[in-house]
């Protein structure tokens, strides 16, 4: 329990303003809070551009945050300093159960962007980007949303899915006649706006003919590449910023200093001057997304295994190993491969080496653990692929996925949406193609692939 020895600090207290809501925000966590978030609030229009957030996973925060009145501090741990800044865009914090809020929300003219942050496993995907028809929760709201609509009945329908909450988000704004929504999906997705604005799609021919028709011209899609390394924040940051800033804050964010924000796509009823704050907008997103969640984000899951099996918790503990190291060099080896040379891929790559070794980000190699049989299908499958084209043996990537299968057996348990799959799986007769195959089922059915990765396991648990 920290003791809250200044006053607290509110939205009047620091005399900061309340912008307009114009921004939904689905996902409210800490990296939304030191992302875009952050942004909005550092734009040159700020004044115009107050967001409305939905807790998604994490429930708390909208407690701690409403009588702040959504300000927070943001803390940048650099290597050697802290700095302290206040974040005020957030003007509204909600639970992700406020339906009624969501709602208006969702239907206001007023409103001309939605956000969200609800991790890679939080869009019900298959590996092929689809939505998953075969997953229970989609089944369930695909039938309470049809439901809902042709008996006209909307107020009673509350689907669980972030697809399913969209949708009836989209229908209200449909009835209402609101403007064209921009949304813009802030997950390690590739094409995340694409893929989302096509699983919408699907998801809405089969709930109603009126909103599949409605969506093309209702809402645009825009894909983002995001990126700043933000750890759960620990009990000991509330004592750092009281004592730094003279306020108690009940919910600060510890992040890095490195922030990268690049989107395209069309913003239809406007847009914050997110680039005045630092944002990049692009024709193509596509080679700054691969650069990102091949190097940045394929390093962490392989670092999340491949450390975890050696025993460490953090991110810059497991850079200090250099079995762990090896791998992650390896790694950037064979994705740097397929990343073209205006990326200046050598110099990304210092970069992250510094961002990595960050002593006072205290990154759980845990907490990226998490999800990994999404991620890893995302961030390392799509290099074996191009590397396997190019007639190369894929191995750094084997050895990723390798990692992770080992550390399956032999560290403790983290949470996977796809846990279920990977039990059964594991009671196969051939548990790592299988596994595998959860990952990325092409490559499971590539015989040299799949004996590699197997090769790999058991030199990964040999040397143990
Ligand atoms: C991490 C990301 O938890 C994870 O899977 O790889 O959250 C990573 O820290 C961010 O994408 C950095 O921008």
């Amino acid at each position: 329990m920290i003791e809250k020895t200044r006053p607290q600090i509110t939205r009047s207290r620091i005399a900061a303003s309340s912008p307009p809501v114009r921004i939904l925000h689905l996902g409210l966590g800490a990296f939304h809070r030191a992302h875009q978030a952050w942004y909005t609030s550092r734009a040159e229009d700020a004044a115009d551009w107050g967001i409305a957030a939905f807790s998604g996973r994490s429930g708390s925060l909208p407690d701690l945050l409403a009588p702040q009145g959504g300000v927070f501090t943001l803390v940048e741990r650099g290597a050697e300093e802290d700095l302290y800044e206040h974040v005020t865009s957030i003007v509204d914090a909600r639970a992700a159960t406020d339906r009624d809020a969501y709602m208006r929300y969702a239907s206001a003219p007023t409103t001309a962007i939605i956000t969200l942050t609800v991790t890679e496993a939080g869009y019900s995907l298959t590996p092929t980007g689809m939505p998953d028809l075969n997953d229970p929760l989609i089944v369930r709201d695909i039938g309470e949303l049809q439901r809902a609509i042709i008996s006209d009945t909307l107020e009673t329908a509350s689907p669980q899915t972030t697809l399913g909450r969209l949708l009836l988000g989209l229908e209200g704004r449909r009835r209402s006649g609101a403007p064209a929504v921009a949304i813009v999906p802030c997950d390690n997705i590739p094409a995340n706006g694409s893929v989302l604005a096509q699983a919408l799609a699907t998801l809405a021919n089969l709930i109603s003919p009126d909103l599949a028709g409605w969506l093309p011209t209702g809402a645009s899609f825009v894909s983002t590449s995001v990126d700043r390394i933000t750890p759960r924040a620990t009990d000991d940051l509330l004592d750092a910023v009281q004592s730094a800033t003279g306020w108690y804050d009940a919910a600060p964010v510890a992040t890095e200093p490195f922030s990268d924000w690049t989107l395209s796509g069309e913003f239809p009823s406007g847009r914050p001057q997110w680039e005045s704050a630092g944002a990049r907008f692009v024709a193509d997103i596509g080679p700054y997304e691969s650069r990102k969640l091949w190097m940045l984000n394929g390093a962490h899951t392989l670092l999340a295994a491949s450390g975890r099996l050696r025993g460490h918790r953090a991110v810059a503990e497991a850079m200090l190993d250099d079995q762990c190291l090896g791998h992650v060099e390896a790694w950037w080896d064979e994705a740097s491969h397929h990343l073209a040379e205006e990326l200046d891929v050598p110099a990304y790559r210092d970069a992250l080496l510094k961002r990595f070794a960050n002593p006072r980000i205290e990154h759980s190699l845990t907490q990226i653990a998490t999800d990994s049989a999404t991620k890893l299908g995302v961030r390392v499958a799509p290099v074996a692929r191009l590397e396997l084209a190019a007639g190369r043996g894929a191995d750094a990537a084997a050895t990723a996925i390798a990692a992770w299968i080992a550390s399956l057996q032999l560290t403790p348990q983290v949470p996977d949406e796809r846990a279920d799959d990977i039990s059964v799986a594991e009671q196969s007769a051939e548990p790592i193609r299988e596994l595998l195959a959860i990952v990325a089922p092409d490559l499971a059915t590539d015989e040299t692939f799949s004996r590699r990765v197997s090769e790999a396991v058991d030199g990964l648990t040999q040397i143990l």
